[in-house]
C-alpha cells in the first residue's frame, strides 16, 4: 500500500473491521448443497483492497455516523463487487483465470458453481442489510435511501449497463463520450454506490451528499484510468492476473483510446476534481483525499 503511514494505518483499521465482519456473514450450515459456501468465501476470502467498503466507513465517519450502522452496507456492496468479478471471469464473459493472484472461481469450481456463487454473494448482500434493518429501531429513511442507491448502483442503471456496453463493444471502436459513459456505469457506479450509501448513513446535508457524489463520480473515473494503466505497464504478480491483457482481447480501455500520456493526463484531472469536490468538508477529508491519490499511485 502507497501514503503515509499515518493513511496506511487507517486504511488497515477500516480492512480489518471489513474482513472482520465479512468473515462471520458466511454462516455455513450441514445441510445438503452447503457447498455452495465454500464457492462464495473462496472468492469473499481471496483479499482484495476492500476499497469500497472502506470508503463507505470513512465517509459515514467523517459525518459523524456509527461504523456499526455502516457496515452491513459496506459489507454488501463488496459481496456484490465479489460477484461480478466471479462472473465477469467467466469464459462467457472475460474469461480470466486468475484473479486476486489465484485461480478464478470457475477454474477451482466450475462455471456452473461459480454462477451460483455470484448469485448467491448478490443475495446475501441485501439479506445482509434487510437482516440489519430488522432489528434497528427508529427511522429507517436512510438505511432505505443507502440500499435503493446500492441496488440501482449495481443494476441495469449502473455496473451491469456499463458490463452490457463492454461486452457490445468488443472489436468495435468506441467514442471518446461513449468510453466514458461505459467505465462511469462498469466501475464507477458501484464506487458511487460505496460513498454514497456512506454519506446516507451518516446524515449527509443535501450540498454534502451532492459534493460526496462528485468526489465519487471522479475518484471512480481516476480508478478505471489507473487500472487500464496497469493493463498496459504493470506486472502480472501486480495486477494478479496476466498484463496486457486488454488490448490482446480488443477492449476499449483509456489506454488504447487515447494513449499512455493522454491517460496519465485524465487520471491527474480526475483525482484534482475529487480532491476538489471535498473542499466543504475541510480537515475532516483527509483520509478521502487520501484515498484519491492511493488511487493515483496505487500498483494493485
Ligand atoms: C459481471 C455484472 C458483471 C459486472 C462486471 C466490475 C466488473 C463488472 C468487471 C470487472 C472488470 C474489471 C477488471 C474492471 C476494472 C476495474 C475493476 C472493477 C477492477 C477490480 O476492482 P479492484 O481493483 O479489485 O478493487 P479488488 O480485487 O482489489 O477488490
Amino acid at each position: 500500500m502507497d501514503g503515509t503511514s499515518d493513511f496506511r494505518k487507517k486504511y488497515e483499521e477500516y480492512l480489518n473491521i471489513v474482513n472482520n465482519a465479512l468473515d462471520s456473514s458466511l454462516a455455513t450450515d450441514d445441510r445438503p448443497g452447503a457447498e455452495i459456501y465454500n464457492a462464495m468465501k473462496y472468492s469473499l476470502a481471496a483479499g482484495g483492497k476492500r476499497l469500497r467498503p472502506v470508503l463507505s466507513l470513512a465517509v459515514c465517519e467523517m459525518l459523524g455516523g456509527s461504523k456499526n450502522d455502516i457496515l452491513p452496507f459496506a459489507c454488501a456492496i463488496e459481496m456484490i463487487h465479489t460477484y461480478s468479478l466471479i462472473h465477469d471471469d467467466l469464459p462467457a464473459m472475460d474469461n480470466d483465470d486468475y484473479r486476486r493472484g489465484v485461480p478464478s472461481n470457475h477454474k477451482v469450481f466450475g462455471e456452473a458453481m461459480a454462477i451460483l456463487a455470484g448469485d448467491a454473494l448478490l443475495n446475501k448482500a441485501f439479506e445482509l442489510i434487510a437482516s440489519h434493518m430488522r432489528k434497528k429501531e427508529g427511522d429507517l429513511t436512510a438505511c432505505v435511501k443507502a440500499m435503493e442507491v446500492i441496488a440501482s448502483n449495481a443494476g441495469a442503471e449502473g455496473m451491469i449497463r456499463g458490463q452490457t456496453l463492454d461486452i457490445n463493444s468488443e472489436c468495435c471502436e468506441l467514442s471518446e463520450d461513449i468510453l466514458e459513459y461505459m467505465h462511469r456505469c462498469k466501475t464507477g457506479a458501484l464506487i458511487n454506490a460505496a460513498v454514497l450509501a456512506g454519506a446516507c448513513i451518516g446524515g449527509a446535508a443535501e450540498s454534502e451528499y451532492e459534493a460526496l457524489a462528485e468526489y465519487a463520480a471522479n475518484i471512480g473515473l481516476a480508478f478505471q484510468i489507473k487500472d487500464d494503466i496497469m493493463d498496459v505497464k504493470g506486472s502480472t504478480d501486480q495486477m494478479g492476473k496476466p498484463s496486457g491483457s486488454d488490448a490482446i482481447s480488443g477492449k476499449n480501455t483509456y489506454a488504447t483510446v487515447y494513449g499512455l500520456e493522454q491517460a496519465t493526463r485524465l487520471l491527474e484531472g480526475s483525482v484534482a476534481a475529487a480532491v476538489d469536490a471535498l473542499a466543504c468538508f475541510g480537515d475532516k477529508a483527509g483520509f478521502l483525499r487520501d484515498i484519491a491519490f492511493y488511487i493515483r499511485d496505487r500498483n494493485n
